[in-house]
């Protein structure tokens, strides 16, 4: 049945959901803070990057089936998918939730569906949520159906992920659920899973901090085996052919909005219980240190006292243009703070935001007593040793995500230093 929704958040996840609603028959009315967005997207014009929202857009803002605004309106179903940061102490920053959740309050009617989407600590539509709800008089519950349905998409694949992921589905009560799930199904073509709205909470999160805890586990591998000689990516690989084995890859660090954030949502909870958890956040913390130590390491062997390192890869992971928490930016804080200098390049980064950036290959390894590489874009990957020979002042590559084919690169006379991977001399 066609309904009115009212989605209260246009970012990565409130505009591609938006989105696939308004074009599966539903009346969709977005809402965001930020009139530049709301201005743009009624304009069929994208203020953030995602495979395939081009056009989407264009046919849902066309049909009229969606329309943004600033302010929210009467509806059927609201969702709120706002971003729920942690501060600079760790802890969950839930202002956008609760103001989101205000501002629908005087919109809500009887018979009417909040569903929360943003990821969240464990409780927050409990104990945050539904007091702020109750100020309707509606009775929760009965009058108004609340739910949980966390977003799993990885960015660049949202559209594919929003159709064929199972989702997690948890409703404060059974007949939340039930509307909540009704109303995915008309695009979901994955399992929808039914349960409460905590344990749907804890699942997204988990989740995330399964991922950091696995990664601060590769990292820590990558640093064993470069003391031991080992090379940690074939030895992960080859551990991984074990059935009931799944290790995560080395890195200059974990970026991005939700993995490096989601376990102190746990942390923050259980301080004295989390103990693994945070370990592994830090761990994972102090990898774009390492990195850039490394880097001072190697320039030093060479006898370059400061040089000039070629940073490749500035977003925080392959193939795309999100630089949000990225190591990359952490690595660079560490070179300037020892006075290296470096020009930092990423072709899927248009705006130039940082001092020292050029989104012109050949400027940025020019001269460069290394070349480190930071994020596995496939265009690195597919980078012929020709194509850089002349511009560098040696031929030292640090490769920290095992993008480039080392023998390749080695035959053509560079040489490759790689994270988790040191060559060491033994006597015989
Ligand atoms: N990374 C590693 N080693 C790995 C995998 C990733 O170092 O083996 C690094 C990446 O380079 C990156 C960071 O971790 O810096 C995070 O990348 P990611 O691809 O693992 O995750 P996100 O943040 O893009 O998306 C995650 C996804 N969660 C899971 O896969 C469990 C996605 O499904 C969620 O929707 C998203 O978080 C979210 O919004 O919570």
């Amino acid at each position: 049945m066609k309904k009115s929704i009212c989605v209260v958040g246009l970012g990565y996840i409130g505009l591609p959901t938006s989105v696939m609603f308004a074009i599966n028959g539903h009346d969709v009315r977005g809402v965001d803070v930020n009139t530049r967005a709301v201005d743009m997207i009624n304009n069929k014009q994208l203020h953030i990057e995602e495979n395939g929202l081009e056009e989407r857009l264009g046919e849902a803002v066309e049909s009229g089936k969606l329309v943004a605004s600033t302010e929210p309106a009467e509806a059927d179903v609201f969702i709120i998918a706002v971003p729920s940061p942690i501060r600079e102490d760790k802890t969950a920053n839930l202002e956008y939730v609760q103001q989101a959740t205000k501002a629908i309050v005087p919109f809500v009617k009887k018979g009417d569906l909040v569903i929360l989407e943003s990821t969240v600590p464990p409780r927050t539509v409990e104990d945050v949520m539904l007091p702020i709800l109750k100020e309707s008089n509606l009775i929760i519950g009965e009058e108004l159906f609340v739910s949980h349905s966390p977003e799993r998409v990885i960015p660049g694949k949202v559209f594919q992920e929003l159709v064929d992921n199972d989702r997690i589905v948890g409703g404060i009560n059974d007949k939340s659920s039930q509307l909540t799930k009704e109303l995915y199904e008309v695009f979901v073509k994955g399992t929808i899973h039914l349960t409460d709205a905590t344990t749907a909470e804890m699942v997204k999160v988990i989740e995330n901090t399964y991922r950091d805890v696995n990664i601060a586990f590769a990292n820590e591998l990558a640093m064993i085996s470069e003391q031991i000689g080992v090379n940690a990516w074939e030895a992960i690989q080859l551990a991984n052919y074990h059935p009931r084995v799944n290790i995560h890859t080395p890195g200059p660090g974990v970026g991005g909005h939700c993995i490096a954030v989601d376990p102190w949502f746990l942390a923050e909870l259980e301080p004295n219980l989390s103990k693994i958890i945070q370990l592994s956040r830090n761990t994972n913390d102090f990898m774009p240190m390492y990195t850039a130590d490394k880097i001072e390491e190697f320039l030093k062997e060479e006898d370059i006292d400061k040089g000039k390192v070629a940073l490749f890869g500035l977003s925080f992971k392959a193939n795309i243009d999100d630089q949000r928490e990225s190591p990359s930016l952490e690595v660079i804080k560490r070179l300037a703070s020892k006075g290296i200098e470096y020009t930092a390049y990423d072709p899927h980064i248009k705006e130039l935001t940082l001092r020292n950036q050029t989104d012109n290959r050949e400027e940025a390894i020019r001269g460069a007593d290394i070349l480190v590489i930071l994020t596995d874009h496939d265009v690195f990957k597919n980078m012929e040793p020709s194509e850089l020979a002349e511009e560098m002042r040696t031929n030292i590559i640090y490769d920290t995500k095992n993008a480039l084919e080392l023998e390749k690169w080695e035959r053509a006379g560079f040489t490759v230093k790689r994270l988790g991977d040191t060559k060491i001399e033994r006597a015989d």
